[in-house]
């Protein structure tokens, strides 16, 4: 039995960021078979203070037949900002989109709640599966939605990227996240593997997806505030938005 409950961060941080946690981790063990994933030695809880505040980061991470690597950040800078990171890698065998996620609580509530299907195919769109069964979703209405920066060209037609004024969009937020990992999850199980030929152009959709989150000034900073800029161009790189080098080097053995 995998351990998915113990006592952690979550618990102090923003209802959202709670809640959305909660869900991703009971849906991986409902819809999948998940199996230990080892993080670089000593980062799966880090905490670090340079100038400013206390930023203090827990990791969990898993993988199953068809995810490399899944995985959920939950950070605290102080008391200021909480943060939830989610990203679920597929293995090059299968023609799957990266499930991705964020969502940043400040003082003033949610300020960025961002939640996507992106496609990994040569041609950057989503499967007739996928594109059926989000399209089924029931529709939610937020009040505000934000414009994607400029390094963001990775993301689907179905992103959802919002500044929830309430409750009740949070909640819509939530609903809406929740489906698009519930239906990626159904469609991962469903999905067969590829072609040697085809996987290295879904991993190089896979490379480029993270070189393009690796552009993100913002995640970027609050990294190098707390722990310098080399801990934090080494973290993006090797922890958040790694990609394997080729189609052979996927596994991660204990
Ligand atoms: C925005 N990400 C942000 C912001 C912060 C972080 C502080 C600005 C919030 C705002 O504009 O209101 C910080 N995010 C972090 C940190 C981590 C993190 C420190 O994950 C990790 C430790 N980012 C992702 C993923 C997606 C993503 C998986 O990690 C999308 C699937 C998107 N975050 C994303 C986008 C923005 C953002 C698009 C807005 C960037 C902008 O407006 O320039």
């Amino acid at each position: 039995m995998l351990e998915t409950s113990q006592p952690s961060l979550r618990q102090e941080q923003h209802p959202l960021i709670h809640r959305l946690a909660e869900r991703i981790l009971n849906y991986w063990q409902k819809y999948l078979e998940l199996s230990v994933y080892n993080l670089p030695e000593g980062l799966g809880y880090v905490e670090g203070k340079l100038e400013g505040e206390r930023l203090r980061i827990e990791n969990r991470c898993y993988q199953t037949p068809q995810f490399r690597k899944m995985h959920l950040e939950l950070a605290k800078v102080g008391n200021n900002l909480d943060i939830l990171h989610c990203v679920m890698f597929p293995r090059s065998e299968y023609p799957l989109p990266m499930f991705g996620c964020d969502l940043v609580a400040g003082r003033g509530g949610i300020s960025a709640a961002i939640a996507d299907l992106s496609p990994t195919s040569p041609d950057k769109t989503l499967s007739p599966g996928y594109i059926k069964s989000l399209t089924n979703l029931p529709p939610a209405k937020f009040s505000e939605t934000r414009e994607l920066p400029p390094w963001a060209d990775i993301f689907s037609d179905f992103c959802l990227f919002v500044r929830p004024h309430n409750l009740e969009e949070e909640q819509n937020f939530l609903d809406l996240a929740a489906n698009y990992l519930r239906v990626h999850c159904q469609q991962a199980i469903a999905s067969t593997p590829v072609l040697p030929s085809e996987q290295k152009l879904y991993l190089a959709g896979q490379r480029y997806y993270c070189t393009k989150q690796q552009q993100n000034d913002k995640t970027r900073r609050v990294l190098e505030k707390a722990f310098g800029e080399t801990w934090a161009d080494n973290y993006m790189t090797n922890v958040l938005f790694d990609v394997p080098e080729s189609v052979l080097a996927v596994s991660n053995e204990q």
